[in-house]
């Protein structure tokens, strides 16, 4: 009976999703994303989104986007990117943003250690901020990586494949709850690199931005909530 009642938990939340935004550049532009002045060249080449950037000692640069003017419809949304860092040395996507990247939660693909991670991160600077959970893996320069981080109340998760997007795992690769930043903010795409020898240099692309309000996270939230109070645990 209990099994049952779980079954219709999945069937009645996962029914109804909508597409907030999306884009493919295969228009060849960008428009309708706002580009932090920092310096880096934002251009639409062979339908990716590219940033580039060339400095002594850091490079960054990072495109904001929502539904609404500036602003996301709603606090609870899941967002899915392609990236590829061919130059850098971290490169993602931030939710519940503001628009100096001073707040918000993201999901990066990390080169700046000596060991390679991916890592959900609650944003209090460009390129600073606490580390909510990672987990080390290896990343190639040039590859095409799909990243989701998606923001359900206070839970946070971050998943992160290769393949084609419909590869796209079940399970979460990191997760973390954290309740700083509940206001939908905006949607932003991030790079960074730096160079302690004077050359700091950043190449990369996005492709097939997708934002939707579907929440899987909840759903794993609350039937885990679910099967822990079925059986007792805490
Ligand atoms: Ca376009
Ligand atoms: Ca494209």
């Amino acid at each position: 009976m209990k099994i049952v009642i779980i079954s219709l938990i999945f069937m009645s939340t996962s029914s109804f999703s909508a597409v907030l935004l999306s884009d493919d550049f295969n228009d060849g532009n960008a428009d309708g994303w706002l580009e932090v002045s920092s310096g880096a060249s934002y251009t639409v080449e062979s339908g990716r989104y590219c940033f580039t950037h060339t400095a002594p000692d850091t490079v960054w640069g990072a495109s904001l986007n929502s539904d609404l003017t500036g602003v996301m419809s709603v606090p609870d949304y899941s967002c899915r990117a392609n990236v590829v860092l061919n130059e850098g040395t971290m490169v993602g996507v931030v939710g519940r943003a503001d628009a100096i990247l001073t707040r918000g939660y993201a999901l990066i693909i990390d080169k700046s250690g000596s060991t390679s991670c991916l890592i959900l991160v609650k944003v209090e600077g460009i390129a600073q901020g606490e580390v909510l959970a990672y987990q080390p893996g290896t990343f190639t320069s040039g590859q095409e990586y799909w990243l989701r981080l998606e923001m359900n109340g206070n839970l946070i998760g971050g998943k992160c494949w290769i393949g084609d997007a419909g590869n796209e795992p079940d399970v979460w690769d990191l997760t973390a709850t954290d309740n700083s930043f509940q206001d939908p903010g905006v949607f932003a795409l991030f790079g960074f690199g730096s160079d302690s020898r004077g050359s700091a240099a950043m190449a990369l692309s996005f492709d097939d931005i997708e934002i939707t309000d579907e929440t899987s996270l909840a759903l794993q939230g609350s039937s885990w909530a679910f099967i822990k109070a079925m059986y007792g645990l805490n």
